[in-house]
């Protein structure tokens, strides 16, 4: 289960971020976004950033899990892998359900 916020690498004004932002508030997992991260400004397209993404791209989505430090570029494998995750809740219709109830 996502417990701490994710961080969402890249600016809020990106539509590409922005999608994964909307999949958060959907699924609401509590998250930050920008070009900082744990205190610390990632220059775009920097070392750092293309350890995390080959080409460069924003959204990359960084996530501290217990065992391990979660990078995950590409908007569509973002919003699938915290799609994915079970244990979040969705809202359907106002109402909070348990997606595994539904499944
Ligand atoms: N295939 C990528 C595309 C993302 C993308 O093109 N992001 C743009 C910003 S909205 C970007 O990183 N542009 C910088 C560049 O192409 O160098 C995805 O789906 O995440």
């Amino acid at each position: 289960m996502t417990v701490k916020p994710v961080h969402i690498y890249g600016p809020s004004f990106s539509n590409f971020v922005r999608s994964v932002m909307l999949v958060c508030e959907e699924k609401q997992v509590a998250y930050t976004v920008g070009f900082e991260v744990n205190g610390n400004d990632v220059t775009f397209k920097g070392e750092q950033h293309l350890n995390w993404h080959p080409f460069g791209k924003i959204p990359v989505l960084l996530e501290s899990k217990p065992q391990e430090e979660l990078t995950l570029p590409e908007t569509a494998s973002i919003c699938r892998y915290l799609d994915a995750d079970k244990q979040l809740i969705t809202i359907m219709h106002g109402m909070t359900r348990f997606v595994h109830l539904f499944q």
